[in-house]
């Protein structure tokens, strides 16, 4: 199938779990000048100069000879690095302000929730119970800590900022953020964890980062504040948390809540604990999905510009796998 079949710079769309037909749409009306293809002519296609990707099937790129580049429609690009046998050209992936807002409302959503104890509420409405609070804490009180201090978490932490949080921040390499303290590398973690209420997950996953959220940095999370014990949000990647010792941790109240977006499994299967549980509370990957509208204009300019000689931008490091 082909979106359309005018002029040059062949374009190979490979989607696994998301329906092409917007992303064609979208596609043949951003770049006219360009065909698109969800399958390779053959096994070693030529005429490609593009991959668009969500999850392409391993093996695929590499056999494409004139491939220019990879776009990952994900601001993560783990799924692309499933595919071990990648050719050596540039990866791009997705920095947009409309997806960055929109994971900066989930955030602050979340946040907010657990703040202000939306689960106790639903549950006296759902039992008729009217029980005024006379001990509301502000948000001043808690400190919400952000791992990843990237293009999400630097967003995330300014409009926290703004709701009144106090905001901690870790990444792999120093930051100077105005307002955010911020901590580095494994020997900052340690107080990075102490310092937070609230621990916001928008970590990519690498071999570095899997399964991050274990039982031993549960352990090291050890503020006492207004939320009890801390609450675990993780918007971030699945494959960054392990799941067992999340409902371990909740059960021994080492955290008091979490929310999770993204599961080591997706879907959830449907015998998961992890639905019913009542401190759970649960977004289908849900929390800043990537739109045609607004991301695929970026691409193809980028494609335009390459094409020209000009650099492309929001590349991927491979030597830290994001
Ligand atoms: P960026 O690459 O801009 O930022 C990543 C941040 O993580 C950086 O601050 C980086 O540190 C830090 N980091 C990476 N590895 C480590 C490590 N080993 N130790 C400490 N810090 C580390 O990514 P984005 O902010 O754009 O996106 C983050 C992730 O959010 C994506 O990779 C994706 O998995 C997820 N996501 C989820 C969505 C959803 O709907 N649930 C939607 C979009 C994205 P440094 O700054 O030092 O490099
Ligand atoms: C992303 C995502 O990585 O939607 O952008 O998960």
């Amino acid at each position: 199938m082909t979106a359309n079949n005018t002029g040059k710079g062949r374009i190979l769309l490979s989607l696994t779990g998301w329906s092409p037909d917007v992303w064609l749409d979208q596609l043949a009306k951003t770049a006219p000048h360009r065909t698109v293809t969800l399958e390779p002519d053959s096994e070693a296609d030529p005429s490609i100069d593009y991959a668009v990707v969500w999850k392409q099937p391993p093996g695929l790129l590499s056999k494409l000879p004139n491939l220019k580049a990879i776009f990952s429609l994900g601001a993560g690009v783990d799924h692309v690095f499933v595919d071990t046998s990648l050719p050596n050209v540039p990866i791009v992936r997705v920095v947009s302000p409309n997806l960055t807002t929109r994971m900066s409302e989930y955030v602050v959503w979340q946040v907010l929730d657990h703040h202000r104890q939306g689960r106790l509420y639903r549950a006296q409405q759902a039992a008729r119970i009217w029980d005024e609070d006379r001990n509301q804490k502000a948000a001043a009180d808690l400190t919400v800590g952000i791992m990843g201090l990237g293009e999400l978490g630097r967003d995330a932490a300014a409009k926290l900022r703004m709701m009144g949080f106090q905001v901690s921040g870790w990444a792999r390499t120093e930051k100077h953020i105005e307002g955010v303290t911020c901590y580095a590398g494994s020997d900052g973690l340690g107080a990075f964890l102490a310092s937070a209420d609230i621990l916001v997950v928008l970590l990519p996953l690498t071999p570095e980062t899997s399964e991050i959220l274990n039982r031993d940095l549960f352990a090291r999370m050890t503020k006492v504040g207004p939320l009890d014990a801390p609450v675990l949000i993780n918007a971030g990647r699945g494959g960054l948390q392990n799941e067992a010792d999340i409902l371990t941790a909740l059960d021994q109240g080492l955290l008091s809540a979490v929310t999770l977006d993204v599961f080591q499994q997706e879907p959830l299967a449907d015998d998961s604990p992890l639905w019913n549980h009542p401190k759970v509370t649960i977004t289908p990957h849900a929390a800043a999905a990537s739109m045609p509208s607004s991301l695929i204009a970026p691409i193809i300019a980028q494609m335009d510009a390459h094409d020209r000689g000009e650099p492309l931008v929001n590349l991927v490091d491979r030597k830290v796998g994001y």
